[in-house]
């Protein structure tokens, strides 16, 4: 039988199940600024960030949204929206200045404040553990690719969940490890802004030896905490019928979702990706992908867009419509991609969608900011999120990305993915329209 749903613009939570989460995220290096205070190391964005060409408009974190400083107040904005968590992430270098030893407890303080800050105000806290700013000393040292990174990020993991325990919801160990991978040491545009493709894929089976070292230090130290991972995750789809552009789909969906989702969730990598990349292939060690594939509380997914390809590259369709960043809206790639999850990974965990969000260019007239389309983004997507649901798909929770204006990485300051906008000079933070339309829609 087919359900009537509510069209996308009359969406409310009360269209999802009791008890789901709703929140909104962001993370440290984008929002924080104060990158030398109370005894933060550098890490590879700081040092990124001043090779000159690497960021458009020249910019760094150094300042960004001054959340270091006013999270007191961006908690209160939090809080103002009606969600029920927040996702944000720990910065390394702030707990352990160069990658190892002793803590810094400093930092781990400023966390531990704005954890219970944020449950003082009835919001759950989701960490994220590492969410790209590694300790410039640890790359120093050979960064990802060298397995020690790998048992110093379990380190760092018990040392932060010791600190905060189950206070925290959950702990997901790394955000898309396809972008500090593949992005990062492969097609240069993310810090450490490398360009080889064996030191990517050493990268990436590095992170995910990572993640399944600090899986079980989770477990030990913040037992009733949920424990999981986010990957960045699309539909790659051919062009055409032409077998040319569906072999190509087809690669492109293995060396983006399934060389991260098939170690996690089969203990192993696929076969077509290993044979396709074999003179780059990572060295797997006896135990390696065990350890990886290690049960997952739940699965974090960040969804934007598809991909569409044909054998001469990737493309958006002609006269898609697009955001800022040029990605394809395609909200049914969400509930198709949910859909492959299910059908393609038995015994997966439960969902969390831990961002979905897009950049507009956005202005501030007379104290307001218009931004329908990104209205538009976030109701689509919530509706292609139901039709998942209704097809039996397990999600628990949605995250939209960005709680405010960022350091969008290599676009600097140029993309704005916020339900909040900020006005950089002043640190003024304005209410959306966007922002405005979440907090009725959770009303
Ligand atoms: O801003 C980023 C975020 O850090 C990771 N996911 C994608 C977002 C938009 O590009």
């Amino acid at each position: 039988m087919t359900q009537t749903r509510p069209a996308p613009d009359t969406l409310r939570r009360s269209d999802f199940p009791a008890g789901f989460t709703f929140g909104i995220a962001t993370s440290a290096y984008q929002i924080e600024g104060a990158t030398s205070e109370d005894g933060r190391g550098p890490s590879i964005w700081d040092t990124f960030c001043r090779e000159p060409g690497r960021i458009r408009d020249g910019s760094s974190g150094d300042v960004a949204c001054d959340h270091y400083h006013r999270w007191e107040a961006d908690l209160d904005l939090i809080a103002a929206l009606g969600v029920n968590a927040y996702r944000f992430s720990v910065a390394w270098p702030r707990v352990q200045p160069d990658g190892r030893g002793p803590v810094n407890a400093a930092g781990l303080d400023f966390y531990e404040r704005l954890t219970d800050g944020l449950l003082a105000r009835g919001i759950e806290p989701h960490v994220t553990l590492y969410h790209w700013d590694l300790p410039q000393p640890l790359q120093d040292t050979g960064g990802w690719p060298n397995r020690d990174t790998a048992e110093r990020f379990a380190e760092y993991a018990a040392a932060v969940a010791g600190r905060l325990g189950d206070r925290v919801r959950s702990y997901a160990t790394l955000n898309e490890p396809w972008c500090s991978s593949i992005l990062s040491y492969e097609i240069g545009e993310h810090a450490p802004g490398l360009r080889d493709r064996r030191l990517a894929l050493a990268a990436a089976h590095g992170l995910l030896l990572g993640h399944g070292l600090a899986l079980p230090e989770l477990r030990r130290q913040a037992p009733r905490a949920a424990a999981g991972i986010v990957l960045n995750l699309g539909p790659q789809m051919p062009a055409s019928d032409r077998p040319e552009d569906v072999a190509a789909a087809r690669l492109a969906d293995g060396r983006f979702n399934r060389w991260f989702l098939e170690p996690l969730l089969r203990g192993e990598y696929p076969r077509d990706v290993w044979e396709a990349c074999r003179a780059d292939v990572p060295e797997v060690r006896e135990g390696d992908l065990a350890l990886i594939a290690a049960p997952l509380d739940f699965l974090g997914v960040n969804y934007y867009s598809r991909g569409v390809l044909s054998a001469s590259g990737g493309g958006v369709p002609a006269g898609a419509p697009v955001t800022a960043m040029g990605w394809e809206i395609y909200p049914q790639g969400l509930t198709d991609l949910l859909l492959r999850l299910q059908a393609d990974y038995p015994g997966l965990p439960p969902i969390l969608i831990t961002e979905n969000g897009a950049a507009f260019t956005d202005r501030l007239e007379e104290g307001q900011v218009h931004d329908p389309e990104r209205v538009r983004y976030l109701q689509t997507h919530l509706a292609a999120l139901r039709r998942a649901l209704d097809a039996g798909v397990d999600v628990r929770g949605y995250f939209a990305w960005s709680l405010m204006d960022n350091f969008e990485w290599a676009y600097g300051y140029e993309k704005r993915f916020g339900l909040v906008y900020v006005d950089y000079p002043t640190q003024t933070r304005v209410l959306k329209d966007s922002g405005h339309w979440y907090r009725q829609f959770l009303r």
